[in-house]
């Protein structure tokens, strides 16, 4: 008797267990109830080329794929992106993907999120979070990779040169991921050469008015400038403007190394503004969908997706222009 009845529960269980798994791997739930995806994506701003750029590549790659997209821009402030996501989470979106502006202060969002068991896809930047399996994957660069790029090729460019470099940063916006990993990044390639130095270093928030800014304070307080090191392209061109009305040559006098290469900068590199550049892959629209659509449907997903960067220099740049997407 005993066993029989111990087999019972053990195939009750068993049944169980595989009608949740098949809910669970079943078509994607969709809020819509007309099968579709319905995503709500929280964006930083329109801060730079490149956020317009990734904007536009999120709303297309959307549409391509059927995804009924919910949009809010937060005008590069968090207290509106967590209200966006709060909202989304109210309106039982599918899948919820932001690109959050700075990496900390997410926790309590996210865990709202979890408990209401919508997935979170990171893209862009990531977030520092005590929340446990906070989101199902961080698509987007590697941007310390990116500043040891810029640094090495800093290093290369004075190799040999004894007399000391002077070199000034325009770091993004305080507190973002991007502006955290670049500096680190680019420090640690030019330590290797001690005569390079950070003489001065301040965020620009990855605007072409705060590198513009910023660099004006710069020049007045410091006449010896060799290089800039821009966080992004917008805040080096902020650059340009402040190194020509000081009467100097930008990419001669002082040179500029910058990261995003979008089709300003690489404008920029062609016409010798620019010294050289590090590609940031603003088009992850069709990975992110992609990336939702295998979520939903219960298929495992990297927990991190590193989007490729390549570098430019000017020839690079000249010959590249023509054909860029962005
Ligand atoms: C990088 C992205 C940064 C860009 C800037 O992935 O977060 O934010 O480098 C943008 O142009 O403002
Ligand atoms: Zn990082």
């Amino acid at each position: 008797m005993r066993k029989r009845a111990l087999f019972a529960a053990l195939s009750l269980g068993v049944a169980i267990a595989t009608a949740l798994a098949a809910c669970g791997s079943g078509p994607a739930p969709d809020g819509a109830g007309d099968g579709t995806i319905t995503m709500g994506f929280s964006q930083v701003g329109a801060e730079s080329g490149w956020r317009t750029a990734n904007t536009k590549s999120v709303q297309e790659a959307a549409s391509a794929a059927g995804v009924d997209l919910k949009f809010s821009d937060a005008n590069g402030k968090q207290e509106n992106q967590i209200s966006a996501l709060r909202s989304f989470i109210q309106q039982g979106v599918d899948v919820l993907a932001f690109s959050p502006v700075v990496r900390t202060g997410w926790d309590a969002v996210l865990l709202e999120a979890k408990n209401a068991g919508i997935p979170v896809i990171l893209t862009d930047r990531a977030v520092d979070t005590t929340v446990p399996d906070a989101y199902v994957s961080f698509l987007g660069a590697d941007f310390v990779d990116e500043g040891r790029r810029a640094g090495q090729w800093v290093v290369e460019e004075y190799a040999g040169q004894a007399e000391p470099v002077n070199i000034v940063i325009l770091e993004g916006t305080t507190g973002a991921d991007p502006a955290i990993d670049r500096n680190t990044g680019f420090e640690e390639a030019i330590s290797a050469s001690p005569n390079l130095n950070v003489i001065a270093s301040q965020t620009g928030d990855f605007t072409r008015s705060g590198g513009k800014q910023v660099m004006e304070a710069f020049l007045k307080a410091h006449p010896d400038i060799d290089l800039v090191f821009a966080q992004n392209d917008d805040m080096g061109l902020g650059a340009v403007e402040a190194i020509q009305a000081a009467g100097k040559t930008p990419g001669q006098d002082i040179k500029i190394v910058a990261v995003d290469a979008t089709s300003d900068g690489m404008r920029a590199l062609a016409d010798g503004k620019f010294n050289f550049l590090v590609e940031c892959n603003p088009l992850l629209g069709p990975q992110l969908m992609d990336l939702a659509e295998k979520v939903l449907a219960g298929e495992p997903v990297p927990a991190r997706v590193v989007v490729p960067d390549e570098t430019f220099t000017t020839q690079q740049a000249i010959e590249a222009l023509p054909n860029r997407q962005y």
